[in-house]
Protein backbone atom coordinates (compact mmCIF):
# COMPACT_ATOMS: atom_id res chain seq x y z
CA UNK A 1 0.00 0.00 0.00
CA UNK A 2 2.80 2.44 0.43
CA UNK A 3 4.24 1.95 -2.36
CA UNK A 4 1.13 2.46 -3.82
CA UNK A 5 0.86 5.34 -2.54
CA UNK A 6 4.67 6.62 -3.26
CA UNK A 7 3.79 5.96 -6.97
CA UNK A 8 0.82 8.12 -7.30
CA UNK A 9 2.66 10.93 -5.62
CA UNK A 10 5.36 10.26 -8.31
CA UNK A 11 2.88 10.56 -11.09
CA UNK A 12 0.95 13.04 -9.86
CA UNK A 13 3.87 15.76 -8.92
CA UNK A 14 5.14 14.61 -12.80
CA UNK A 15 1.55 15.31 -14.44
CA UNK A 16 1.48 18.78 -12.86
CA UNK A 17 5.51 19.42 -13.63
CA UNK A 18 4.79 18.05 -17.28
CA UNK A 19 1.14 19.93 -17.64
CA UNK A 20 3.07 23.20 -16.48
CA UNK A 21 5.48 22.94 -19.73
CA UNK A 22 3.53 21.26 -22.16
CA UNK A 23 -0.81 22.16 -21.80
CA UNK A 24 -1.59 19.67 -24.25
CA UNK A 25 -0.54 16.42 -24.66
CA UNK A 26 -0.57 14.20 -28.05
CA UNK A 27 -1.69 11.11 -27.68
CA UNK A 28 -2.87 11.06 -31.83
CA UNK A 29 0.17 10.80 -33.12
CA UNK A 30 3.44 8.69 -33.52
CA UNK A 31 5.86 10.81 -31.07
CA UNK A 32 8.66 8.44 -31.25
CA UNK A 33 10.09 6.48 -34.12
CA UNK A 34 11.59 2.47 -33.67
CA UNK A 35 14.78 3.64 -32.77
CA UNK A 36 13.56 6.37 -30.53
CA UNK A 37 14.33 9.15 -32.52
CA UNK A 38 11.30 11.68 -31.36
CA UNK A 39 8.65 12.50 -34.00
CA UNK A 40 8.16 16.47 -33.40
CA UNK A 41 5.18 17.65 -33.34
CA UNK A 42 3.02 20.99 -31.63
CA UNK A 43 2.29 19.49 -27.92
CA UNK A 44 5.00 17.23 -27.65
CA UNK A 45 7.95 20.13 -26.46
CA UNK A 46 8.47 23.15 -24.45
CA UNK A 47 10.38 25.44 -26.56
CA UNK A 48 11.18 27.39 -23.62
CA UNK A 49 13.42 24.87 -22.24
CA UNK A 50 14.79 24.36 -25.30
CA UNK A 51 15.63 27.54 -26.20
CA UNK A 52 17.30 27.95 -23.07
CA UNK A 53 19.41 25.35 -23.37
CA UNK A 54 20.68 26.04 -27.19
CA UNK A 55 21.28 29.75 -26.21
CA UNK A 56 23.79 28.10 -23.39
CA UNK A 57 25.60 26.35 -26.10
CA UNK A 58 25.95 29.70 -28.25
CA UNK A 59 24.84 27.79 -31.37
CA UNK A 60 24.97 29.37 -34.88
CA UNK A 61 22.88 27.36 -37.51
CA UNK A 62 22.61 27.65 -41.58
CA UNK A 63 19.88 27.84 -43.89
CA UNK A 64 20.64 26.82 -47.25
CA UNK A 65 18.54 27.94 -50.11
CA UNK A 66 18.29 27.92 -53.95
CA UNK A 67 16.62 30.40 -56.15
CA UNK A 68 17.07 29.92 -59.62
CA UNK A 69 15.52 31.29 -62.47
CA UNK A 70 12.13 31.98 -62.04
CA UNK A 71 12.38 30.80 -58.51
CA UNK A 72 13.81 34.37 -58.02
CA UNK A 73 10.07 35.66 -57.09
CA UNK A 74 9.81 33.19 -53.94
CA UNK A 75 12.93 34.49 -52.27
CA UNK A 76 10.89 37.86 -50.70
CA UNK A 77 8.37 35.42 -49.12
CA UNK A 78 10.71 32.85 -48.30
CA UNK A 79 13.09 35.33 -46.49
CA UNK A 80 10.77 37.89 -44.58
CA UNK A 81 8.90 34.72 -43.25
CA UNK A 82 11.89 32.82 -42.36
CA UNK A 83 13.39 36.25 -40.49
CA UNK A 84 10.01 36.19 -38.66
CA UNK A 85 9.59 32.53 -38.02
CA UNK A 86 12.90 30.80 -38.08
CA UNK A 87 14.92 29.85 -34.78
CA UNK A 88 13.65 33.58 -34.08
CA UNK A 89 16.33 35.32 -31.35
CA UNK A 90 18.83 32.90 -32.42
CA UNK A 91 21.64 33.45 -34.92
CA UNK A 92 20.75 32.33 -38.25
CA UNK A 93 23.20 32.58 -41.47
CA UNK A 94 21.22 31.97 -44.40
CA UNK A 95 23.24 31.20 -47.94
CA UNK A 96 21.20 31.79 -50.91
CA UNK A 97 22.30 30.64 -54.12
CA UNK A 98 20.95 32.41 -57.30
CA UNK A 99 22.11 32.51 -60.75
CA UNK A 100 20.81 36.05 -60.56
CA UNK A 101 22.16 38.20 -57.62
CA UNK A 102 21.40 41.39 -59.16
CA UNK A 103 17.77 40.60 -59.24
CA UNK A 104 17.66 39.80 -55.55
CA UNK A 105 14.96 42.01 -54.06
CA UNK A 106 16.16 43.97 -50.96
CA UNK A 107 15.78 42.14 -48.29
CA UNK A 108 15.41 43.32 -44.53
CA UNK A 109 17.46 41.05 -41.76
CA UNK A 110 16.26 40.19 -38.37
CA UNK A 111 19.50 42.19 -36.49
CA UNK A 112 20.80 38.80 -35.26
CA UNK A 113 20.74 37.14 -38.82
CA UNK A 114 23.01 37.23 -41.56
CA UNK A 115 22.73 37.03 -45.25
CA UNK A 116 25.67 35.44 -47.77
CA UNK A 117 24.05 35.70 -51.36
CA UNK A 118 26.32 32.81 -53.44
CA UNK A 119 26.40 33.35 -57.25
CA UNK A 120 25.78 29.39 -59.14
CA UNK A 121 25.26 28.86 -62.88
CA UNK A 122 22.11 27.44 -63.57
CA UNK A 123 21.09 24.14 -65.45
CA UNK A 124 18.68 24.12 -68.62
CA UNK A 125 16.52 21.32 -66.89
CA UNK A 126 14.73 21.25 -63.60
CA UNK A 127 15.38 18.25 -62.34
CA UNK A 128 19.73 19.38 -62.57
CA UNK A 129 18.68 21.89 -60.73
CA UNK A 130 17.25 20.34 -58.11
CA UNK A 131 19.57 17.26 -57.80
CA UNK A 132 22.83 19.59 -58.35
CA UNK A 133 22.05 21.16 -54.57
CA UNK A 134 23.57 18.04 -53.00
CA UNK A 135 26.76 18.53 -54.76
CA UNK A 136 26.91 22.51 -54.32
CA UNK A 137 25.61 22.15 -50.43
CA UNK A 138 28.59 18.90 -49.99
CA UNK A 139 31.33 21.47 -51.76
CA UNK A 140 30.25 24.51 -49.64
CA UNK A 141 30.46 22.49 -46.18
CA UNK A 142 33.99 21.87 -47.05
CA UNK A 143 35.33 25.36 -48.11
CA UNK A 144 32.85 27.42 -45.46
CA UNK A 145 30.02 26.41 -43.57
CA UNK A 146 31.55 24.16 -41.70
CA UNK A 147 33.79 27.49 -40.67
CA UNK A 148 30.40 29.27 -40.02
CA UNK A 149 27.29 27.11 -38.73
CA UNK A 150 27.61 24.28 -35.98
CA UNK A 151 23.74 23.05 -37.83
CA UNK A 152 23.35 23.21 -41.41
CA UNK A 153 19.33 22.96 -42.84
CA UNK A 154 18.25 23.09 -46.44
CA UNK A 155 15.52 24.81 -47.43
CA UNK A 156 13.21 24.71 -50.42
CA UNK A 157 12.40 28.49 -51.86
CA UNK A 158 9.19 28.51 -52.62
CA UNK A 159 7.51 28.15 -48.80
CA UNK A 160 6.36 30.38 -46.95
CA UNK A 161 6.66 29.84 -42.98
CA UNK A 162 3.70 31.16 -40.97
CA UNK A 163 4.78 29.88 -37.31
CA UNK A 164 7.70 29.49 -35.18
CA UNK A 165 10.19 26.86 -36.52
CA UNK A 166 12.60 27.02 -32.99
CA UNK A 167 14.96 25.17 -31.68
CA UNK A 168 13.22 22.04 -31.64
CA UNK A 169 14.37 21.03 -35.13
CA UNK A 170 17.80 20.90 -33.77
CA UNK A 171 19.74 17.31 -33.99
CA UNK A 172 22.39 15.71 -35.54
CA UNK A 173 20.56 14.39 -38.93
CA UNK A 174 17.23 15.37 -39.11
CA UNK A 175 14.35 14.26 -41.85
CA UNK A 176 10.93 15.81 -42.46
CA UNK A 177 7.86 13.45 -42.95
CA UNK A 178 6.32 14.13 -46.36
CA UNK A 179 2.92 15.68 -46.05
CA UNK A 180 1.93 13.68 -49.27
CA UNK A 181 3.39 10.60 -47.76
CA UNK A 182 2.60 10.64 -44.06
CA UNK A 183 -0.46 7.93 -43.84
CA UNK A 184 0.38 5.96 -46.70
CA UNK A 185 1.51 2.22 -46.37
CA UNK A 186 5.05 1.25 -47.30
CA UNK A 187 3.88 -0.39 -50.80
CA UNK A 188 2.47 3.02 -51.53
CA UNK A 189 5.23 5.11 -51.05
CA UNK A 190 7.32 7.03 -53.73
CA UNK A 191 10.59 5.42 -53.37
CA UNK A 192 12.44 4.44 -56.40
CA UNK A 193 12.24 0.44 -56.69
CA UNK A 194 14.48 -0.25 -60.19
CA UNK A 195 17.01 -1.95 -58.67
CA UNK A 196 19.48 -0.19 -61.52
CA UNK A 197 19.09 3.19 -59.20
CA UNK A 198 21.66 3.81 -56.56
CA UNK A 199 18.73 4.90 -54.84
CA UNK A 200 16.26 1.99 -54.84
CA UNK A 201 14.76 0.76 -51.48
CA UNK A 202 14.16 -2.84 -51.32
CA UNK A 203 10.28 -3.80 -52.01
CA UNK A 204 8.25 -3.74 -48.20
CA UNK A 205 11.70 -1.63 -46.59
CA UNK A 206 11.30 2.04 -45.88
CA UNK A 207 10.05 3.16 -42.55
CA UNK A 208 9.13 7.49 -43.19
CA UNK A 209 8.87 9.02 -46.89
CA UNK A 210 10.89 12.10 -46.20
CA UNK A 211 10.53 15.03 -48.45
CA UNK A 212 13.47 16.58 -49.68
CA UNK A 213 12.51 20.56 -49.15
CA UNK A 214 13.47 20.52 -45.49
CA UNK A 215 16.25 18.46 -43.90
CA UNK A 216 19.24 19.13 -41.84
CA UNK A 217 21.57 18.61 -38.95
CA UNK A 218 24.70 18.92 -37.84
CA UNK A 219 27.50 20.33 -40.73
CA UNK A 220 29.34 17.10 -40.45
CA UNK A 221 26.24 14.66 -40.71
CA UNK A 222 24.82 17.17 -43.96
CA UNK A 223 28.37 16.99 -45.32
CA UNK A 224 28.12 13.25 -45.31
CA UNK A 225 24.51 12.82 -46.52
CA UNK A 226 24.75 15.33 -49.57
CA UNK A 227 27.98 13.85 -50.12
CA UNK A 228 26.33 10.01 -50.07
CA UNK A 229 23.12 11.75 -52.31
CA UNK A 230 25.48 13.56 -55.18
CA UNK A 231 27.76 10.19 -55.34
CA UNK A 232 24.20 8.47 -56.30
CA UNK A 233 23.06 10.68 -58.74
CA UNK A 234 26.33 11.04 -60.64
CA UNK A 235 26.07 6.76 -60.27
CA UNK A 236 23.05 6.95 -61.87
CA UNK A 237 23.86 9.52 -64.56
CA UNK A 238 26.54 7.21 -65.52
CA UNK A 239 23.90 4.14 -65.49
CA UNK A 240 21.50 6.35 -67.80
CA UNK A 241 18.84 5.77 -65.15
CA UNK A 242 17.47 9.24 -63.07
CA UNK A 243 15.52 8.29 -59.83
CA UNK A 244 11.70 8.64 -59.25
CA UNK A 245 12.11 12.07 -57.12
CA UNK A 246 15.53 13.00 -58.05
CA UNK A 247 17.39 14.52 -54.80
CA UNK A 248 14.47 13.31 -52.92
CA UNK A 249 14.69 9.72 -53.45
CA UNK A 250 18.46 9.71 -52.69
CA UNK A 251 17.57 11.04 -50.00
CA UNK A 252 15.18 8.66 -48.93
CA UNK A 253 17.49 6.04 -49.58
CA UNK A 254 19.94 7.56 -47.48
CA UNK A 255 17.75 8.21 -44.33
CA UNK A 256 16.85 4.29 -44.28
CA UNK A 257 20.29 3.39 -43.64
CA UNK A 258 21.42 6.27 -41.76
CA UNK A 259 18.39 6.42 -39.57
CA UNK A 260 17.29 10.42 -38.45
CA UNK A 261 17.69 11.06 -34.71
CA UNK A 262 14.73 13.54 -35.20
CA UNK A 263 11.82 13.30 -37.14
CA UNK A 264 9.61 16.48 -37.95
CA UNK A 265 5.73 16.14 -38.65
CA UNK A 266 4.49 17.33 -41.87
CA UNK A 267 3.34 20.53 -39.50
CA UNK A 268 7.11 21.24 -40.79
CA UNK A 269 6.09 21.16 -44.33
CA UNK A 270 2.69 21.45 -45.32
CA UNK A 271 2.05 20.90 -48.91
CA UNK A 272 -0.69 23.88 -49.81
CA UNK A 273 -2.51 21.90 -52.15
CA UNK A 274 -3.91 19.14 -49.64
CA UNK A 275 -6.51 20.18 -46.69
CA UNK A 276 -5.78 20.04 -43.62
CA UNK A 277 -6.20 17.10 -41.58
CA UNK A 278 -7.10 17.19 -37.59
CA UNK A 279 -3.71 15.94 -36.31
CA UNK A 280 -2.06 19.38 -38.42
CA UNK A 281 -2.30 21.67 -35.21
CA UNK A 282 -0.14 24.12 -36.85
CA UNK A 283 0.99 25.24 -40.24
CA UNK A 284 4.27 26.10 -39.86
CA UNK A 285 5.84 25.89 -43.22
CA UNK A 286 3.54 25.47 -46.37
CA UNK A 287 4.66 25.39 -50.15
CA UNK A 288 3.01 28.37 -52.09
CA UNK A 289 4.12 27.08 -55.29
CA UNK A 290 0.92 25.82 -57.25
CA UNK A 291 2.48 23.80 -60.24
CA UNK A 292 -1.19 21.39 -60.24
CA UNK A 293 0.22 19.24 -63.56
CA UNK A 294 3.72 18.09 -61.81
CA UNK A 295 1.83 17.74 -58.36
CA UNK A 296 -0.89 15.04 -59.58
CA UNK A 297 1.47 13.13 -61.10
CA UNK A 298 3.26 13.19 -57.64
CA UNK A 299 0.31 12.12 -56.06
CA UNK A 300 -0.34 8.97 -57.71
C1 LIG B 1 11.77 23.14 -60.34
C2 LIG B 1 10.80 22.43 -61.06
C3 LIG B 1 10.35 22.83 -62.29
C4 LIG B 1 10.89 23.99 -62.82
C5 LIG B 1 11.84 24.70 -62.10
C6 LIG B 1 12.30 24.28 -60.86
C7 LIG B 1 13.29 25.04 -60.11
C8 LIG B 1 13.67 24.66 -58.81
C9 LIG B 1 13.83 26.26 -60.64
O1 LIG B 1 13.59 26.71 -61.77
N1 LIG B 1 14.67 27.02 -59.86
C10 LIG B 1 15.01 26.63 -58.60
O2 LIG B 1 15.74 27.37 -57.91
N2 LIG B 1 14.55 25.43 -58.09
C11 LIG B 1 14.98 25.01 -56.73
O3 LIG B 1 14.75 23.64 -56.51
C12 LIG B 1 14.19 25.77 -55.66
O4 LIG B 1 14.99 25.95 -54.51
C13 LIG B 1 13.07 24.80 -55.37
O5 LIG B 1 12.44 25.07 -54.14
C14 LIG B 1 13.82 23.47 -55.44
C15 LIG B 1 12.95 22.23 -55.68
O6 LIG B 1 12.08 22.45 -56.77
P1 LIG B 1 10.50 22.55 -56.54
O7 LIG B 1 10.26 23.38 -55.32
O8 LIG B 1 9.82 23.02 -57.77
O9 LIG B 1 10.12 21.06 -56.31
P2 LIG B 1 9.05 20.43 -55.27
O10 LIG B 1 8.45 21.47 -54.41
O11 LIG B 1 8.12 19.53 -56.00
O12 LIG B 1 10.04 19.60 -54.39
C16 LIG B 1 10.28 18.22 -54.33
O13 LIG B 1 10.79 17.56 -55.47
C17 LIG B 1 12.04 18.03 -55.97
C18 LIG B 1 12.57 17.11 -57.03
O14 LIG B 1 11.59 16.47 -57.77
C19 LIG B 1 13.10 18.13 -54.88
O15 LIG B 1 13.49 16.87 -54.44
C20 LIG B 1 12.54 18.92 -53.73
O16 LIG B 1 13.46 19.09 -52.71
C21 LIG B 1 11.31 18.16 -53.25
O17 LIG B 1 10.78 18.72 -52.06
MN1 LIG C 1 9.23 23.18 -53.52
Amino acid sequence: EEICVCLYEFYRSFKDYLHSHIPCRRRDVLVLTPWLAPIVWEGTFSRDILNAQYMQKKLVTGVVTFAVKKYVQFIEGFMSSANKYFLAGHQVIFYLFTDNPEQIPHIQMAPENRLFVIPVQNHSRWQDISMSRMDIISRYIRSQFQYEVHYLYSIDVDVQLFEHIGVEIIDALVGTISSWQYTARRESKSYETRTESQAAIPKGEGDFYYTASFYGGSVAEVYKLTRACFKGVMKDRENGIEARWHDESHLNKYLLYHKPTRLLSPEYYWDAELSRPRIIQVKRMCSVHKNKRRQVIRSI
